[in-house]
């Protein structure tokens, strides 16, 4: 027989045209499209059912270090199977370097954290925190070339922030090294700054949180990384932008001509900074860099996503457990905002919440859902037309949907290791029942039917949107 499998009678999309079509898929690649594709070892009927390329996201925390005494929610494996739930077949997580560790070292400790581990599909960015000439020199460029194609850079936090002449060092090899940066983009001064000024008044409680890092303080920093990679003529990726202000950086600098990119998440389409202000430290559920803002501010997002601003919807989870005191209930975090882990869990509600509230309510269509969700993180980071899409010659990463069905999210449905969703009581509607990795389910009709070790690691290319401008 040609086939494994084939899907039946579904409606598939991608990022580009809708058309109703059986999927052929063989040796766990799709190998034919067309109206009736006749036999095959297995049949999956789809009838009524949205055949869609399976979600990439590409910004997920998983098993990353934190400061000391606090332990993330996710390993590979639950993280991995979380994602498959949530309709996706592969995620790119961060591999951080911490003061006086070697990236290579990094690299491989993150890589045996992984093996065997993962349901779905992962590749690596990775996070540069020590600027030394051997990095910059050697390491980098040399991962580079192993496929490790995309770091990121942060612009707060201890130990974490990069000055302006390290980010510059960052940028300049990546523009030599065809790489894409990405950039967390808020002011660590104005940060301690207003922080000390907070706990002086008494001001600890989580909600200060958000007040401790105003959207000045990402504009500002938005502004200053888009004008350092002027300087280099290096296109970077914004991530996670919450507000207009952040927004209007990027626009500003695509008006100039430069190659500025953006990402934002459902926090900041859902949530605002009210979230933050719960009872005792039920805010600290909420707490995340940078924090939701206001109703004005998600309907920006929104525009945002429109009109291709942000060409990434990824979830930025980065799950700490509340009922824990290695997560949200640290016992420092009770002793002001400053302490509480940053992180909000996500991977599994990213796909469904913009399903509903964005293709459901008319705000961006089914294509555009599509590119905002899988195809564009695979061409961003170099994984095209491999992964992201329904055509021949791709993996066979397919989630099928029923857009009709209506699910009130709650943490009872959740299958990752965190103990609380943000987005608890969300009535969506549409929800990934069936996930598909290179050919074979991982989850099937709402069940685990994969195993851990059935994800691979992923080697990328390079990112076609790192090419320079030749300024
Ligand atoms: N930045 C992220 O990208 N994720 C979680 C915390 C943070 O500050
Ligand atoms: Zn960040
Ligand atoms: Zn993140």
């Amino acid at each position: 027989m040609a086939f494994d499998t084939i899907i039946r009678g579904g409606t598939v999309a991608t990022a580009t045209s809708t058309f109703s079509c059986d999927v052929g898929i063989a040796a766990g690649k799709i190998t034919a499209l067309g109206p009736d594709l006749g036999q095959a070892a297995e049949i999956v009927d789809a009838s009524d059912m949205l055949v869609l390329p399976g979600g990439i996201d590409s910004h997920v925390h998983i098993a990353q270090p934190s400061a000391p005494g606090i332990v993330m929610a996710d390993d590979f494996a639950s993280g991995t199977m979380a994602a498959a739930f949530g309709g996706n077949t592969m995620v790119l997580p961060f591999a951080l370097q911490q003061k006086g560790e070697s990236l290579r070292q990094v690299v491989k400790d993150y890589h045996a954290k992984a093996k065997d581990q993962c349901y779905i599909d992962v590749s690596f960015h990775l996070i540069i925190a020590d600027v030394t000439d051997g990095l910059l020199g050697q390491e980098l460029p040399a991962l580079v070339k192993d496929g490790y194609t995309s770091f990121k850079v942060f612009m707060t936090y201890e130990g974490l922030a990069l000055s302006d002449i390290e980010m510059l060092k960052v940028m300049s090899v990546a523009r030599e090294t065809g790489a894409l940066v990405m950039v967390h983009a808020e002011n660590y001064d104005a940060i301690r700054f207003l922080t000390d000024r907070l706990e002086q008044a008494g001001k600890t409680a989580p909600k200060y949180h958000a007040t401790s890092r105003p959207i000045p303080v990402e504009r500002e920093a938005t502004h200053r990384a888009i004008s350092l990679a002027e300087l280099i003529d290096v296109p970077i990726m914004i991530v996670h932008v919450s507000n207009g202000e952040a927004m209007e950086e990027i626009v500003r600098a695509r008006a100039r001509g430069l190659k500025i990119y953006g990402e934002t998440c459902p926090q900041y389409l859902l949530l605002t900074e009210q979230d933050l202000d719960g009872l005792n430290m039920e805010g600290a559920k909420y707490v995340c860099s940078p924090p939701p803002r206001d109703k004005a501010s998600q309907a920006t997002c929104w525009d945002g996503l429109q009109q291709g601003i942000f060409s990434l919807f990824s979830s930025d989870h980065c799950p700490f457990r509340y009922d824990d005191p290695q997560g949200k209930l640290l016992p420092k975090g009770k002793t002001s905002f400053r302490w509480v882990p940053n992180g909000i869990p996500g991977v599994e509600t990213r796909l469904p919440i913009l399903f509903s509230e964005g293709v459901g309510k008319g705000r961006i269509t089914l294509n555009e859902f599509v590119a905002l969700t899988a195809t564009n993180h695979a061409e961003t980071y170099g994984l095209y037309p491999v992964k992201g899409t329904i055509a021949v010659g791709s993996d066979a990463d397919i989630a099928i949907w029923d857009p009709k069905r209506q699910v009130t999210i709650s943490q009872s449905l959740m299958h990752g290791g965190c103990d609380y969703t943000p987005y608890e009581g969300l009535e969506v509607t549409g929800w990934p029942v069936s996930t598909m990795l290179r050919g074979k389910f991982v989850v099937r009709d709402g069940k685990l039917v994969g195993k851990a070790g059935d994800g691979a690691y992923v080697a990328r290319g390079k990112s076609p949107l790192a090419v320079p401008r030749g300024a």
